[in-house]
């Protein structure tokens, strides 16, 4: 489905709800970018710490020289540890963004000019075929920064299942459950750039699908969801109003909301057990010394 498709059968739906994976137009991934620098957000920080604290068996447990395919464009500072302790054969970086990759792909051939890049634009939300490309090594798909998070559950262990068929071992970064006040701080930041970042998507329609989003008359919020051991990000409206966008229009009445993301929170059991389910056997763990970020090497 296009982006008009998507946004049209979300918001035609009772509870209005918009797909996560349309955050990240250019101003989207900027902001995205300013969320992972965020003191409150603590995921990427936590994730980098246990990558620097044990790229050698994280190293030992990928192999050198596989065939590295990350989901995801690439660009952080992790991928670069893990490139430079791997030396894989080739990387394969998947990504819904075209520009993305691109960028990615010509910083990262910069960096490592012995490296065989091999990008490819897809939509990983859904399962993707990666192609065979030979004579390369081992297969290990490398999926950080809690993006799994962003899957239901049943997505994840579908995404999981058609990753098995692709890749030996998978290197799998997920947010680790913990105190809702700390997951509530880092996702209702003091400075309001994850506000901007959720509200950046109306004014994404707006400039993209000529809708007349009045972006004051919504508000972000974000809660954890106990129940479900998820976050939930919505825009709520403020006042009983109408939207259109094209020729459809939308009716909001105060305080109704349009559910745009799911993070979901895992324990390490409950990862372990939705890889086991999906076919994999979870062989390694590493963490950060509090505990908040967990990365599981999984084994097909
Ligand atoms: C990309 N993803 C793992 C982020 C998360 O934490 O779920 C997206 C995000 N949403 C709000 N802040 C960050």
């Amino acid at each position: 489905m296009s982006f008009r498709e998507d946004v049209i059968a979300g918001l035609s739906a009772p509870q209005k709800s918009i797909p996560p994976k349309y955050f990240y137009d250019a101003a989207g991934s900027r902001l995205f970018e300013r969320i992972c620098r965020l003191p409150e957000y603590y995921l990427t920080r936590a994730e980098l710490a246990l990558t620097r604290k044990n790229l050698s068996s994280i190293a030992r447990f990928a192999g050198r020289g596989c065939q590295l395919i990350e989901y995801g464009s690439g660009e952080s500072l992790k991928t670069r540890l893990l490139i430079r302790a791997l030396r894989p054969a080739a990387y394969v970086p998947v990504d819904i963004s075209e520009s993305a990759l691109r960028a990615a792909a010509r910083r990262l051939g910069r960096e490592f000019p012995w490296l065989e890049i091999l990008p490819l634009a897809a939509d990983f939300s859904r399962p993707v075929e990666v192609p065979g490309v030979r004579p390369y090594g081992r297969r290990v798909a490398y999926f950080p920064g809690s993006t799994i998070g962003n899957l239901t559950p049943e997505q994840a262990h579908a995404f999981l299942r058609v990753s098995r068929g692709q890749a030996a071992r998978m290197l799998v970064g997920v947010d680790v459950r913990k105190d809702a006040n700390v997951l509530h701080e880092a996702y209702n930041d003091s400075q309001g750039v994850t506000a901007a970042f959720n509200l950046n998507l109306l004014k994404r329609i707006n400039e993209e699908l000529h809708g007349n989003f009045d972006l004051k008359k919504f508000a972000h919020y974000a809660f954890y969801n106990s129940a479900a051991a998820r976050i939930e990000m919505h825009l709520v409206a403020l006042e009983r109003h109408a939207v259109r966008i094209g020729s459809h229009r939308f009716e909001f009445d105060v305080g109704e909301s349009i559910h745009t993301e799911n993070s979901y929170k895992y324990s390490l059991q409950g990862f372990r057990t939705l890889a086991r389910a999906a076919g994999f056997e979870a062989k390694k763990l590493w963490t950060d010394r509090r505990g908040l970020f967990a990365l599981h090497g999984l084994e097909a």
